[in-house]
């Protein structure tokens, strides 16, 4: 087993080492990333306390106006990362738009995207919650960003993970060799090297999906739910539902222990044909992730890193988790199509 309780940035020093190419930008990326993370798990920890200790009327001691967590943590990583100095340009799941790095600011070659606080809903009840990040490379040569650098297939991203707020706060990510989590020590303020190599299992027992929206899916998304929930199934008796309604708690869970996780299109609002959750800043990396544990990844139909977005905050219907669970519901998805 990889030397487990080595520190992030140890771990990243040594396989920048092992990249002749590598000249470190990366590794401050990733870095200025992982502070963020730390900043956002401190307020996040203090989430239940904010009226208990007067954390905040509406000014705070250090005479800020306090705002909500996800617009906190959505301001502290858009300032940080645009001082970072190695990216040109980001998008959140909280802007509309493309965020540039401004002209008086150094910039790099990377582009990142990002979920900063999914699951926020859960906050005021103690829910895990997560950061989500993809990191891709600016592939025009023009001197300032397009959408075009955005829409790219999930395939190019050069890494992609999560932070995981709940009874410890984790990172689990990839750089296309595999998987690695990682633990906040908070005594000293260091993320230790805990899940080495991570492997999904190939099947699970657990399946999750919001079983209220049944009376709005189409058929083939009954026929696929309900496959997991038979005892006449491949396993021979039923999954076990477990949902969050996080995606990166129900995700982390199903990536240690196996299952899969659906979100499928639905027809409960007009305006969501596709489903609810975010090609770019959710679906994608995760996807990333799930296939270098061993796991897959599609919409239904199509493998999730082989789409092409046509809109920033494109949605995707998502079944994401152990490769045999995943194929199997693709199977019973794509019938009659
Ligand atoms: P529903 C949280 O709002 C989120 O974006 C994901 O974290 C989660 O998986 C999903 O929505 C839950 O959505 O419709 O089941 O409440």
């Amino acid at each position: 087993m990889e030397n487990t309780g080595i520190t992030v940035m140890e771990h990243l020093l040594i396989h920048q080492k092992e990249n002749p190419l590598a000249t470190g930008n990366f590794t401050r990326l990733l870095s200025e990333l992982i502070f963020s993370a730390k900043i956002i798990s401190r307020e996040v920890k203090k989430a239940g306390l904010v009226d208990i200790l007067g954390l905040t009327g509406k000014i705070n001691v250090q005479g800020e106006e306090v705002r909500k967590l996800d617009d906190y943590a959505n301001r502290i990583l858009i300032y940080r990362m645009q001082h970072c100095g190695v990216i040109c340009a980001m998008a959140s799941e909280e802007n509309a738009d493309i965020i540039e790095v401004p002209d008086h600011l150094p910039k790099g070659e990377y582009i990142l995207i990002f979920d900063p606080l999914d699951g926020s809903s859960n906050i005021d009840v103690n829910v895990n919650i997560g950061t989500i990040f993809s990191i891709r490379k600016k592939k025009s040569d023009r001197k300032y960003v397009t959408l075009e650098d955005f829409l790219q297939k999930g395939t190019e991203q050069i890494a992609a993970g999560y932070f995981l707020y709940g009874p410890s706060t984790m990172l689990v990510y990839t750089t296309g060799n595999g998987v690695d989590g990682f633990t906040l020590d908070p005594s000293v303020g260091e993320f230790l090297l805990s899940h080495p190599n991570i492997r999904i299992p190939e099947t699970g027992k657990v399946y999750s999906v919001n079983e209220s929206n049944t009376s709005y899916w189409d058929d083939n998304v009954k026929e696929t739910v309900n496959y997991f929930k038979s005892p006449e199934n491949e396993r021979g008796k039923p999954y076990t539902s477990r949902y969050i309604g996080s995606l990166v708690a129900d995700f982390h869970r199903n990536l240690i222990y196996g299952g899969i996780f659906m979100y499928p299109a639905d027809k409960k609002d007009p305006a969501k044909p596709r489903g609810k959750l975010r090609l770019l800043c959710e679906a994608a990396p995760l996807a990333f992730v799930v296939e270098q544990a061993g796991g897959a990844a599609t919409d239904g139909k199509d493998r999730i890193l082989d789409l092409k977005p046509t809109l920033l905050h494109e949605r995707v219907p998502l079944f994401i988790g152990s490769k045999k669970d995943v194929e199997k519901a693709t199977e019973i998805m794509s019938k009659g199509c």
